[in-house]
């Protein structure tokens, strides 16, 4: 594997998910497979789990791990080609990519939506740069329109807990007071559309996503009836896409939030949702604490979904 941005990256599903299986009873396997290889992690946005899981990963794997926070310490970074730089950015990306290329074999990048404009963030212009400059292997970390690392392994905890070969897999948007990317619905929509589940989006009128992320997908507006017989939950705010509201707060309509009462309706559903998660928003505190949701065994799954990507990418280093 040359990167790691989308599902098609990953190949065949079935093999990626045994490897991730096999990782799991064993994650110290392959220690010396990245022995005195390093890993960089640029941050452009924040992060808990992804830092803290890759991280994870790259130390099963026996590498060094250098992380990046470009909003803390490092320079101010322009992104755009051809601007006059009189403001207050001191260095360019085209600069800094092969820099930070210089001191690693691997790197990690979470650059998330800039929300000023769909053409910018859905050609991916930071991630392709990283691609295009650095001279080595990249993964998503959270880009702007996918996060494959989160989706992953949220198809790792859903083959864990699934009772039947072909669940019902509810996508769900839930209010929330900020605007928030489309990166995780759209990479969780590609990951179930692979995975040949029966897939359901719901969500109010304006937000649909694009058309490509939906795929074979079915859109049901009536959330409740979505919810019957759904056997997993999966809730995520997520701002409109359709212009002329893209990167925007259409509504918050708190009728949307995920409670116990909706929940009923389902086929004694499992609760999902990536994290970091606002209680009460999106899902309700009864929800979230129930026997029911695996919030925690998913993040805890970022690690081995993790452990696969930079395995692979190690594998085909020259
Ligand atoms: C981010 C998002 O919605 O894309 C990261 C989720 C993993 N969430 C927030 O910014 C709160
Ligand atoms: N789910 C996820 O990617 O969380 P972080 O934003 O904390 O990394």
């Amino acid at each position: 594997m040359k990167h790691f941005t989308n599902v098609r990256d990953i190949g065949d599903l079935h093999a990626a998910l045994q490897e991730a299986f096999d990782i799991k009873k064993d994650r110290f396997r392959y220690h010396e497979l990245g022995k005195n290889k390093t890993l960089m992690m640029v941050f452009f946005n924040s992060s808990l789990r992804t830092r803290l899981s890759t991280q994870k990963a790259a130390m099963n794997l026996g590498m060094n791990v250098i992380v990046l926070d470009v909003n803390q310490g490092a320079w101010k970074l322009e992104t755009e080609r051809g601007v006059v730089m009189d403001g207050d950015k001191s260095e360019h990306l085209l600069e800094a990519i092969p820099v930070m290329g210089c001191y690693c074999d691997l790197i990690g990048v979470r650059s998330f939506a800039s929300f000023e404009s769909r053409e910018y963030d859905y050609n991916e212009t930071v991630l392709s740069q990283f691609m295009k400059y650095s001279g080595r292997p990249v993964f998503s970390m959270e880009a702007a329109t996918r996060h494959p690392l989160q989706s992953f392994a949220d198809l790792i905890t859903i083959e864990e807990h699934k009772k039947t070969p072909r669940p019902k897999v509810v996508l769900t948007w839930a209010p929330h007071p900020k605007a928030l990317p489309q990166a995780v619905p759209n990479s969780f929509a590609e990951w179930m559309n692979a995975a040949d589940y029966d897939f359901v989006i719901t969500h109010p009128e304006g937000y649909e996503l694009a058309p490509e992320f939906v795929g074979n997908a079915r859109v049901e507006y009536d959330q409740r009836k979505a919810f019957e017989g759904a056997d997993f939950i999966y809730a995520k705010n997520w701002a409109a896409y359709a212009e002329p509201n893209y990167g925007k707060v259409i509504h918050r309509d708190r009728a949307w939030t995920v409670d116990a009462e909706k929940m009923a309706l389902t086929n004694d559903a499992y609760f999902m949702h990536c994290l970091p998660v606002r209680r009460n928003m999106i899902v309700t505190d009864e929800v979230i604490e129930s026997p029911r949701s695996l919030v925690i065994p998913e993040a805890a799954n970022r690690e081995i979904s993790a452990q696969v990507v930079i395995k692979r990418l190690l594998e085909s280093l020259p």
